[in-house]
C-alpha cells in the first residue's frame, strides 16, 4: 500500500496560489515495469492501481485525480507499452495510445534502475515524438541507483527525444513527486475541477474488487499464471449492517493445469488470494467482505474478442 494521509499536504507555495485554478488531464506512459502504476498510486495518495513486480500489470486505463491547492490534475494510468503477443496485448498497447489523445501532458516514465535506455524505451519515445502535447520525463526508481549515477541516466534518456522537463523521482519513497505535480500544473490551463475532490477515480466499485484480487494472483504465482488470468466480479450484495457484502468473483484461467495450480493443494493459494485481497478491499472501501471466488477456464481466451469485451478490455 503506498501513500497516507501525509502525501495529501499541500505544495509549498502551491503552483497556482492566488491565481486562478488549474486543471487538466495528463497521461503517464512508459514500458512495463518502469512504475507507472505505483506512481499514479503516490500522487493521488491512495492505492487505485494494481502493482507487481511482473510486466504488463496494467490492462486498462486508470484514471487518478490529484488534488491540490489551486489545481486538479486528471491522471490516465496507462498498460505499459510493448510487443504485443496475443489479441490482449494488442488492445493494451492501444487504450495506451488512445490515451495519448485529448490530454495536456504526458509523463513519459522510465526505469533508472535497468541503466541506460533499451529497446522498449526507444519505441515509447517515438510514438511520443509526434505529439504536440508537452512530454515531461520521469527517471523513476532513483532510490535503487547510486545518487553520482543519475546525471548520466537523466543525459542518456533525455537524448530519446525533446521533453519539457526531465525529473528524477521515486515513486517508492516519494522523492521528488510534489516537484513533478508543480511541473505538471504549470502546463494546465485555467479550468474548473473536472471531479469533486471526495471522488478520486471513475472505476466502479466491481472493478476495483477484480483489480485486487488479480493482484494476489500476481503476487502468489508465476510464469504464465498471471498473465493468463481474468478476473470478474459477478455479483456483490449487500446483506444488512450486521453482515459483510457478499461478493462472488469468477478467475478464469486458459488451461485445467492452471486451475489446478491457482486452487493449490486443498485450496491454499486460492484461499490466500481471497484472504489477501479481502484485507485490501477492506480498508479501501471501509467495508466488510465476503469473498467468494470461483475459477473457470476459458481456453485461449486472451485471443478471443468476445472474452476481451466481457472481461472489459477493450478499450472504446
Ligand atoms: N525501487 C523502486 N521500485 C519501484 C519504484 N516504483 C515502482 N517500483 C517497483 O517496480 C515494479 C513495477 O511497478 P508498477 O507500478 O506495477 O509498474 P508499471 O509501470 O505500472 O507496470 P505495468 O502496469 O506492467 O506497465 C513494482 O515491483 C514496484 O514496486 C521506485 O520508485 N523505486
Ligand atoms: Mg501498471
Amino acid at each position: 500500500m503506498t501513500g497516507g494521509p501525509a502525501l495529501g499536504g499541500p505544495a509549498v507555495g502551491g503552483p497556482a496560489a492566488g491565481g486562478e485554478f488549474r486543471s487538466g488531464f495528463a497521461a503517464i506512459v512508459g514500458r512495463p515495469n518502469v512504475g507507472k502504476s505505483t506512481l499514479l498510486n503516490r500522487l493521488v495518495g491512495r492505492k487505485l492501481a494494481i502493482v507487481s513486480d511482473k510486466p504488463q500489470t496494467t490492462r486498462t486505463r486508470i484514471l487518478g485525480v490529484v488534488n491540490r491547492p489551486g489545481a486538479q490534475i486528471v491522471l490516465v494510468d496507462t498498460p505499459g507499452v510493448h510487443r504485443p503477443r496475443h489479441r490482449l496485448g494488442e488492445q493494451m498497447v492501444r487504450t495506451a495510445r488512445n490515451a495519448l489523445s485529448e490530454v495536456e501532458a504526458v509523463l513519459f516514465v522510465v526505469d533508472a534502475s535497468a541503466g541506460p535506455p533499451g529497446a522498449g524505451d526507444r519505441f515509447v519515445a517515438d510514438l511520443l515524438a509526434p505529439l504536440e502535447t508537452p512530454v515531461v520525463l520521469v527517471l523513476n526508481k532513483v532510490d535503487a541507483v547510486p545518487g553520482d549515477r543519475v546525471d548520466e541516466l537523466l543525459e542518456a534518456y533525455g537524448a530519446l527525444g525533446r521533453f519539457h522537463a526531465a525529473l528524477p523521482v521515486s515513486a517508492l519513497t516519494g522523492f521528488n513527486v510534489e516537484r513533478l505535480v508543480e511541473v505538471v500544473v504549470d502546463l494546465l490551463p485555467p479550468g474548473p475541477r473536472y471531479f469533486p475532490e471526495d471522488m478520486i477515480t471513475d472505476q466502479p466499485e466491481r472493478q476495483i474488487i477484480a483489480e485486487f484480487v488479480r493482484e494476489q494472483i500476481l503476487h502468489l504465482t508465476r510464469e504464465e499464471v498471471p498473465h493468463s488470468v481474468a478476473v470478474v466480479v459477478e455479483e456483490v450484495r449487500d446483506r444488512g449492517e450486521d453482515k459483510p457484502t457478499y461478493v462472488r468473483a469468477v478467475i478464469y484461467v486458459e488451461r485445467d493445469s492452471q486451475k489446478g495450480i491457482l486452487i493449490g493443494q486443498g485450496g491454499r493459494v486460492l484461499k490466500e488470494v481471497g484472504t489477501r485481497a479481502r484485507r485490501e478491499l477492506e480498508a479501501l472501501l471501509g467495508m466488510r467482505l465476503y469473498l467468494e471466488l470461483w475459477v473457470k477456464v476459458k481456453p485461449d481466451w486472451r485471443n478471443r474478442p468476445g472474452s476481451l469485451q466481457e472481461f472489459g478490455y477493450v478499450d472504446t
